[in-house]
Formats: structure tokens, sequence, C-alpha cells
């Protein structure tokens, strides 16, 4: 078990011992012992094994050093799991809220019932909260307030949202003398589609002042923790972040343990202890000797592993296939020959055809697909056979002139309630190619969904499924659909299905991806861009790929317009 598991168990059970009324000595001593075991530089657990004497630890007597030792030993920390027999454990979040301390808890719990968050807020809204002794309508109103705040942040954050907090934040702590690396790993390096929190990892010097500048930081809102190497804080966004310094000597070690995730971590460690040999974040070791450490190559490199791409370490294989020498060679930015789905002014897009080819040209583009909307979808002011057809003719004016990027003629066509499309087949068949997407009833059932989808593929003139289950990441679920039937579907058609790099959708997702290579089924990842810059969105449709397995094979868009038309031509 790691440190701060254990801290955290010792600080869970202070608060719920304070919201029980116990004696504040026996509080504070639970919290600083947290404390101190938050900043350790070694593990308990390898302490315990070294025989090392807890109780020379501050804060640490014989009684705390006998409970850590069963924690260790057993998982479990006995004494919280029987308080929280007559203490709800959820208490303790509600402790966190602004106005709200042990005592007031408390009352909330024995006057009320009151053990959860949901619950708080429904008690609030109904103004019950005023009526018991020490609150009033102030009280409660913040309270209300810091109830809906708190469920809002407690949400995971969208991977390129947390990319533009990390940034400045890495650049920051990077601009410090004595520091050598600052890189951000957890399920951030993996690429994710969304984060819980940040876990920043720095190499520096000894005795480099990291934390006090890292607590310094004009963005952050409160430090939750603090120690020589390990703090923990939150930020104005929400974004909770955790800093781990290392020594070099541990830099790669670190790495593979806090990039995970976790599942990948405990594979790695059984494939080591098979092997004698102990692995954490400080390094691998033989007996007490570090045996390497410094690259996570070298980590591998002692189970016998290749190196394996952080998007794939989810234990969904990958340790069997690195270890059988059958890892992808995952697909890569530089992959990409073009872009097969964006818009321009004409619908809802802001940049003209000439400046959108000119954007794709500049990214070393070979061709860049103008798919913009028809006519059902009437708030992009979608196009009708009649203009489709004089964008059609404007391409090929452009075309003439365009020596070094090719731009292919398409539309993001709308699928309709019964899975017929809202454009005539006539004006479709003057496109290089057709997108078909949904944009409205998105709440039929999965059978119904997938038969109008499959509909849509029925259209010969159709090629690509673009942001197949309609999803908003954070907004709007995705559509019920029977995924490995819609595949099979459109791999019996000749369809492609689009992997929508846009950060919000990232429709199919990293799952589908897979479920996709193992069909047989060839995607497209495309950024659906309405802007120039959102052009270079391409690169979170690619880490989704990778994190699905995907090589440059499979993916349409990897191939020359000469390839992909053959691809395109349908049976
Ligand atoms: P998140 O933050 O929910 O998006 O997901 P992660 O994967 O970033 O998880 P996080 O922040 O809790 O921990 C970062 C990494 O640290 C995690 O991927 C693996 C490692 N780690 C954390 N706790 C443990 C643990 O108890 N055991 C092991 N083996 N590794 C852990
Ligand atoms: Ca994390
Ligand atoms: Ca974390």
């Amino acid at each position: 078990m790691h440190n701060t598991e254990i801290a955290h168990l010792f600080e869970r059970f202070a608060v719920l011992l304070d919201i029980d009324g116990a004696n504040p000595f026996r509080v504070r001593a639970y919290r600083n012992a947290a404390r101190t075991i938050e900043s350790l530089s070694q593990s308990l657990e390898s302490m315990i094994a070294d025989g090392a004497d807890l109780t020379e630890l501050p804060g640490i007597g014989e009684d705390l050093a006998q409970k850590i030792a069963d924690i260790v030993a057993s998982g479990r920390f006995h004494d919280l799991d029987a308080i929280e027999k007559r203490v709800p454990g959820a208490l303790a979040d509600l402790t966190e809220l602004p106005g709200l301390g042990p005592k007031r808890v408390r009352s909330l719990f024995k006057d009320l019932g009151i053990a959860s968050l949901p619950e708080l807020s429904r008690a609030a809204k109904a103004g019950k909260l005023q009526t018991l002794p020490g609150f009033g309508p102030k009280i409660e109103q913040a309270v209300l307030q810091a109830v809906d705040r708190h469920i809002s942040t407690e949400k995971r954050l969208m991977l390129s949202t947390a990319e533009d907090i990390a940034a400045p934040l890495i650049a920051y702590l990077k601009a410090m003398p004595g520091v050598s690396s600052a890189v951000v790993a957890g399920s951030f390096r993996r690429r994710r589609e969304t984060v819980g929190d940040l876990d920043l990892l720095v190499t520096c010097r000894r005795g480099t002042p990291v934390m006090e500048r890292f607590a310094a930081y004009k963005e952050v809102a409160n430090v939750l923790a603090k120690g020589t190497t390990r703090s923990t804080v939150k930020l104005r966004s929400g974004l909770q972040v955790d800093l781990r310094v290392v020594p070099e000597v541990s830099h790669g070690a670190a790495l593979v343990y806090f990039t995970g995730s976790k599942a990948h971590n405990v594979a790695i460690r059984m494939l080591g202890v098979r092997k004698g040999l102990k692995i954490n974040e400080y390094g691998v070791f033989k007996g007490k000797q570090r045996i390497a450490g410094n690259t996570e190559k070298e980590v591998y490199a002692e189970i016998d592993l290749p190196f394996i791409a952080p998007e794939l370490r989810e234990d969904r294989g990958e340790v069997e296939a690195a270890k059988a020498g059958r890892l992808p060679k995952l697909i890569e930015l530089d992959d990409i020959r073009g872009d097969l789905h964006s818009h321009t002014k004409a619908t809802d897009g802001h940049y003209t055809i000439e400046e959108m080819a000119r954007g794709a040209e500049a990214r070393g583009y070979a061709y860049l697909a103008i798919s913009d909307h028809t006519k059902h979808v009437t708030i992009a002011h979608g196009l009708d056979a009649r203009t489709l057809g004089k964008q059609v003719a404007k391409i090929d004016r452009i075309n003439a002139k365009l020596k070094s990027i090719r731009i292919l003629k398409s539309a993001e066509v709308d699928i309709l309630a019964d899975g017929t499309l809202d454009l005539p087949d006539s004006i479709l068949q003057e496109l290089d190619f057709v997108v078909a997407a949904l944009h409205y009833k998105f709440n039929l059932d999965a059978r119904a969904q997938t038969e109008r989808l499959i509909r849509a593929m029925d259209n010969p003139n159709v090629n690509i499924l673009a942001h197949p289950t309609g999803r908003l990441i954070g907004e709007r679920e995705p559509c019920a659909l029977d995924m490995e039937r819609l595949m099979k579907a459109a791999l019996e058609r000749g369809c492609f299905l689009e992997v929508n790099a846009q950060p919000e959708r990232l429709d199919l997702n990293d799952i589908h991806c897979r479920m996709a290579k193992e069909i047989g089924l060839k995607v497209a990842i495309s950024t659906d861009a309405h802007s120039v810059d959102s052009l270079d969105l391409m690169r979170f449709g690619i880490d989704q790929a990778r994190r699905g397995w995907l090589e440059a094979d499979d993916v349409i868009n990897t191939r020359s317009w000469q390839d992909l038309k053959r691809l395109f031509q349908r049976k």
C-alpha cells in the first residue's frame, strides 16, 4: 500500500473522530501522522520491510507505528472500518465545504439525517438547514452555493482543457534553476479523454526549493498538502494537482509508477516479483540494490519487456502483447496525409475554402475535404442541392489553380429519422465522397438507432459515418447503439466510421477504435474543423486511436488520394 493511501486513511479517520466528538488531542495526533506520512520520501512498506523504527518519525508513537504495520500487512485500517459503522464516511466530504466544520456536520447528521452531498443539497433547498441551532439563512445560502460548486467541480476535465492548464504550470516549474525536467504523468500522459487530476513529476538537483515555487504559483487556490517530496494543490479552475519531486536516478521508475494506470503497474510489479525484483517509484531493486530506474526503457528491460507506449498502459493486454513481441506500431500524427471533414463560411465554419485549403497545406497535407452541412441542419444554414452544386463547381475552379494540395468535394449529409438522407442521390454522386451524420433524434432505442444508421449506409453514395454516437463529453450522452452490429454492417458495405478529433467528441472513442480493429474495419480520423486553427485538433484523434491500438494502416487518411479514391469505390 502506498504512503498516500495510508495518510488518506488517517486523515479520514481524524475527520470522522472529530465529527463523532472525540478527544481533540486524538484527532490532532492522526492529522499530524497523516502529514508526516505524506511527506516521507521512502514508502512505509519498504521501511517496514527494511526493519526501520517508525517511532523515530515525527508524530508517530508506539501506538501509531503498530497501526501502520497492521495497515501495511492487512491492507485495512480496522479502526476506520469500526467508526464508519457509526459515522457515515461521506460525512468527511461534507466538512470540506466552507462554513461546515465537524460540529455542524455532526448536527446535520444527528438532527436531519443528512449523510451525503445530494441530501445536503435537497435539505438546503427545502430551507431545512436554517431550522437547526447554530445555522441561519446566511449559512444555508452559503452551503447551497458551495454544494453546487463542489458538485460541478467534481467532474473530470476534458484532456484539452487540462492541457491548457498544465502548459503554463510546466513552463513555470521548468524555468526554475536546478530543475532538469518537469512532466505530466497520470491519465494525462496516457491521453485519456478526461482527467481526474494532474500528476506532475519534477526531477531536480537536491534541495531545489520546488515546493515553495509550486505553492506560490499564481493559479493556486489552496494548498492541500505540502511536503518535501510531495505536494497537492487545488487550482482556481478546480483542478487538483499532485506534484512529486524525484531524484534523477529514479526518474524513469517514477514516470512508470505515476503514469499508471494502477492496473498496469500491478501487472508490471508482478512480473518483477517473478524475477525476484521489486519495482516501485524509486527504481527496480534486487534486494537492496537499485539495478534500474533512470529511464522507463530500463525499467521495462529488467522485466524483459520492450518500452510500452503510455497510451497502451491500461492493462488491456499490452503486457502480454509486449511479452510476445506483438505490440502494435502505433499510428503517429506524421502518418496523416489529409483531413476528411471540415467546414467553411458557406455554413457554420469561419473561413473560405481557399483559407482552409492553405491551412491544410501549411500542415503538410496532400488533401482536405470540404464537408459542409446540408439543408436539414437549419441552424447551420445547411446547403441544399443547388447551393452544394455551386460549391462543387467552385472547388473545381480552385483545384485547377492549386498545386500542392487537393480539395476534396464532400458534404456532411444529414441522416433523417427514417435513415434516408436529406439530399438527393443526383447531387451526392457529384461528390468525391460523402460523410453522413446524425444531428437529431438521439434518443431512439439501440435497435432502432442502429437500424437507422445502417439504413443510411445502405445508400451507395455514403462513405463515412461521422461522430457515430453523437456524444458530447460532459454534455450529451452517446446515443444507444449496437456498435458491433453497426461496425460489421459498415464493413460489409465498404463504409468507414469516423474518429472525430474534437476534444469534446472523440467519437469513436478508444474502446470503439479497438473494436473496429478487431472487426477489421478501418476508420477515418477527422477534425471536423470549423476554423483553420482547429485543423490542429487532429492530434486528439490520434491519441484516442493510439489508445485503441490503431496502426497507420488501420486509418484511411494515412493513404494518398489515389489509394483513398479506390477505398471509396463502394461495392
Ligand atoms: P485520474 O487522475 O483519475 O484521471 O487517473 P490517474 O491514472 O491519473 O490516477 P491518479 O491521479 O489517482 O494516480 C496517478 C498514477 O499514480 C496512477 O495512474 C498510478 C499511480 N498510483 C496512484 N495510486 C496508486 C496505488 O495505490 N498503487 C499503484 N500501484 N499505483 C498508484
Ligand atoms: Ca491523475
Ligand atoms: Ca493524482
